[in-house]
């Protein structure tokens, strides 16, 4: 067999272990993992390094305008150069459906957009209109092209599809084996704190955390995993925050819901009293769901843990602390018009590897499981997240042990501020691959503009998830109707 490119020496980390081995390389694929191989047009030495599946981003918000239409500070290639600094071979981010959009226009937009990536890229699609035509044409055309999730908010007056518009979604992503994502905080809940925080003149950055009770998440999810329990379909809760989703969440796993859920870094390593600095640097913390106590963060480690996150991803949303994105509606304006999002794609792996792996939280198998693997099948990206033979070559060759400072100037992203400034982090990417060709090495870019490929993929694998039948569409006790 001959190779272009040999890893090796290193110690290959999958999900279900680790071993001492070789792996060989051609045509972009992995065609050989061995404990030994000879050859190879280039042998990359691995020895004293941690060889896993490239990192897979699944919760990034990459050229896309919010519902106010304020444009992410990241586009397809700073966002894709960032993300593959931070040990990810490719992403999966957002296209947005604004209300009146049709969701074809959509794509092609978003297909435009994502020519200019680095690495390998793929997007959930955001669904804020689910016209007769979304639900009967347009979602069938997406998922014919491997697009096969997509997100849904409960919040947001311009976003929020109502329990009825939510139904309708789910059930339609169940005929087609697709996966409905979902921003769970009760819009009600929230515009009412709003108003009683604006009558007393409450509008410092810090109010924002109080604005947005963790009870208005802990409702929504509970009441998404009814709905989807209810037409038995699958549900991946996103950015979970608090203790009380997490534990809505365990339960009805373990109650038979097709329930998938992720959490995020700022969740574990940030507290609402971020948003009491000084002056206006407050801003720089507001994300929704808003950052928690430090109560939660072992809490939601402890999640991590024993396997209710199938993820931890960066919900990377950038607006740079300027005119153009944190105060685009002005520099001395209540927190509910501070754009709201937080960068951190390439902050995720190396964040979660030292305060995970290092500090003995979870294992390295945990933290592939965690960073690519599970997603791979959650999200269908039948090709990624796994060291094996015809897989894509798709790797991150890590140094366990090198420190490093996190400042805004190495995320390699158009911010100007990094929410993770100054942490101390042991674990560093040197070498990140995707199908084969070396697109970060020692700090420096290899990889040219638009070198990623779009991957449709395949339904969520639901095997050994057996069917939930709510009695209602149970015909044996339904008065033999049938309802599915
Ligand atoms: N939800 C996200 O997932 N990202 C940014 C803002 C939001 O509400
Ligand atoms: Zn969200
Ligand atoms: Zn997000």
């Amino acid at each position: 067999m001959t190779f272009e490119t040999v890893i090796h020496g290193g110690t290959i980390v999958t999900a279900e272990g680790q071993f001492k081995g070789d792996i060989g390389i051609a045509d972009g694929r992995i065609v050989a993992v061995s404990e030994k191989l000879d050859g190879g047009d280039t042998r990359i030495d691995a020895g004293g390094r941690l060889v896993m599946p490239g990192g897979i981003e699944t919760h990034a918000h990459i050229a896309q305008e919010s519902s106010s239409g304020v444009m992410t500070a990241d586009d397809y290639l700073s966002g894709s150069i960032s993300a593959a600094f931070g040990g990810n071979s490719s992403f999966i981010p957002f296209a947005a459906q604004q209300r009146g959009q049709s969701v074809d226009d959509v794509i092609k937009t978003y297909d435009a957009r994502g020519e200019r990536s680095v690495i390998d890229y793929s997007y959930h699609l955001i669904i804020s209109d689910p016209t007769e035509k979304v639900l009967t044409e347009e979602l069938p055309r997406a998922f014919a092209r491997g697009i096969t999730s997509f997100k849904v908010f409960m919040t947001y007056d311009l976003m929020n599809l109502g329990d009825g518009g939510m139904l309708d979604i789910l059930s339609v992503a169940r005929e087609h084996g697709a996966i409905t994502m979902v921003h769970a905080e009760n819009n009600d809940m929230v515009k009412w704190m709003n108003k009683l925080l604006a009558a007393r003149g409450l509008s410092d950055p810090k109010y924002h955390a109080i604005s947005r009770p963790e009870l208005a998440e802990e409702e929504a999810i509970n009441r998404a995993v009814q709905l989807a329990k209810l037409v038995d379909a699958p549900l991946f809760v996103v950015h979970v925050s608090t203790e009380g989703g997490a534990e809505i969440i365990r339960r009805e796993q373990w109650n038979g819901a097709k329930l998938y859920a992720e959490t995020c870094p700022q969740y574990l390593a940030l507290t609402r009293n971020d948003l009491d600095r000084p002056g206006t640097e407050g801003a720089k913390y507001i994300c929704s769901p808003p950052l928690r106590d430090e109560a939660t963060q072992e809490v939601l480690w402890k999640h991590i843990r024993m396997g209710t996150f199938v993820g931890v991803h960066s919900d990377h949303a950038p607006y740079r602390y300027d005119e153009t994105g944190k105060f685009v509606n002005g520099a001395d304006v209540p927190y509910s018009k501070i754009a709201n999002g937080m960068p951190g794609i390439a902050a995720r792996l190396p964040y979660l590897f030292s305060e995970g792996v290092v500090k003995g939280r979870i294992t390295p198998e945990q933290f592939v499981a965690l960073s690519s693997s599970n997603t791979a099948k959650v999200f269908g990206c039948t090709t990624k997240g796994r060291i094996a033979p015809g897989m894509d070559a798709d790797i991150a060759i890590w140094d366990p042990e090198e420190r490093r400072t996190v400042r805004a100037v190495d995320q390699h992203d158009n911010m100007d501020y990094s929410p993770f400034e100054g942490m101390e982090l042991t674990g560093v990417p040197k070498l990140v691959m995707n199908r084969g060709r070396v697109i970060v090495e020692n700090d420096e870019l290899m990889a040219t503009e638009g070198q990623g490929q779009f991957f449709g993929r395949a339904p969520v694998d639901l095997r050994g998830t057996p069917d939930y039948v709510a009695k209602e569409f149970d015909p044996a006790q339904n008065f033999g109707t049938v309802l599915r």
